[in-house]
């Protein structure tokens, strides 16, 4: 049985997944953390006060709950890291650097989440191969190629059996993204329900790669528990799922919603959008460790609204986000 420690799972990823992994492993087998003081904690299910820029603190909760898997999700996203580039270094770098240190000395299993993020303005926009030109034009995207390399370099030197997955942005119903790019794909159900009109900070045309959380905590999953002679790739694998414009988006909502309206005014989050891919080959994570989805738009848009209808729509974002407080003005 694993012992279990996830960083940053306050956030939208963590919420998710500490839903999936205490149901596999057990409650009392999965530590939540974060930098806020206990939220969530109660009953057999334990929560750490963790700020993933200390080491003392990590390998002290490692060493006191025995820990031997490690899911790394503290992180600052893209636009947060464009307002705040030193604090996206530092979470991003340092506490990855942390947790691998604490893998190298303890011997603990580690997932860390890479993005699509890593591409940049070079990169080839269609089937983004596995291997490319990798020239990011965010802190975010920087802290992430350098974060694979990390990766790669501590599996190689030191045999530490870290595993990683360039996500795309990710749309569930459970908790709110906070401070990321892709954040609009979330906030318009939220609007469409509520509000019925949304104000989308991208252009209509802005095509971006997408998964629904159920098929991404599949992937997470499936990479962790993959034989390690599956796993080719130590620096991170691409995956997809689908990839949908802003106006596809739209246009889908639509036809559950019809009186709903969108209206687009971009800002800075644009020019980071278009420097990212608009459509992922993840031919290499299919072949190595079975990688498939099983979310279209249609099923994903669905499946929200039923959910949203059901756990409520949010104001604005209330959760603790994955390293900080979420960017501004995230509802219009
Ligand atoms: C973001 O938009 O910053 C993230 C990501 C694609 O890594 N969702």
């Amino acid at each position: 049985m694993h012992k279990i420690l996830v960083t940053g799972s306050g956030g939208q990823l963590g919420s998710d997944l500490v839903v999936a992994l205490r149901r596999l492993y057990g409650v009392s087998n999965v530590i939540e953390s974060g930098r806020r003081v206990p939220l969530k904690g109660s009953g057999s299910s334990i929560y750490e006060t963790l700020d993933v820029t200390q080491r003392p603190s990590l390998d002290a909760i490692v060493e006191r709950h025995q820990i031997d898997t490690v899911y790394h999700l503290a992180g600052v996203l893209s636009a947060k890291g464009e307002q705040q580039p030193d604090r996206c270094w530092d979470v991003n770098i340092n506490g990855l650097r942390h947790v691998l240190e604490a893998a190298k000395t303890f011997k603990l299993q580690v997932f860390f989440p890479s993005s699509i993020a890593v591409f940049g303005p070079h990169t080839p926009k269609l089937d983004t191969p596995q291997i490319t030109i990798e020239d990011p034009s965010t802190m975010y995207g920087i802290t992430k190629v350098t974060g694979e390399l990390l990766c790669h370099y501590y599996a190689q030197r030191f045999g530490v059996d870290v595993r990683s997955l360039r996500l795309p942005g990710i749309i569930s119903y459970r908790a709110l993204p906070g401070g990321g790019t892709t954040d609009f794909a979330v906030e318009i159900f939220h609007a469409a329900l509520k509000a019925k009109t949304y104000t989308c900070f991208v252009r209509p045309e802005t095509r971006l790669p997408m998964m629904y959380m159920p098929d991404a905590i599949r992937a997470i999953l499936g990479i962790m528990q993959a034989d390690p002679s599956a796993i080719t790739i130590r620096t991170s694998y691409n995956l997809a799922a689908v990839s949908f414009s802003a106006a596809e988006l739209v246009a889908e909502i639509q036809t559950h919603l019809p009186q709903f309206t969108c209206h687009y005014a971009p800002d800075f989050r644009q020019a980071i959008a278009d420097s990212w891919p608009s459509v992922i080959d993840d031919a290499k994570a299919r072949a190595d460790w079975g990688w498939q989805h099983q979310y279209d738009l249609a099923a994903i848009v669905e499946d929200m609204l039923e959910a949203l209808k059901t756990t409520g729509v949010r104001e604005a974002c209330h959760h603790e986000e994955n390293s900080d407080s979420p960017v501004s003005g995230m509802f219009r």
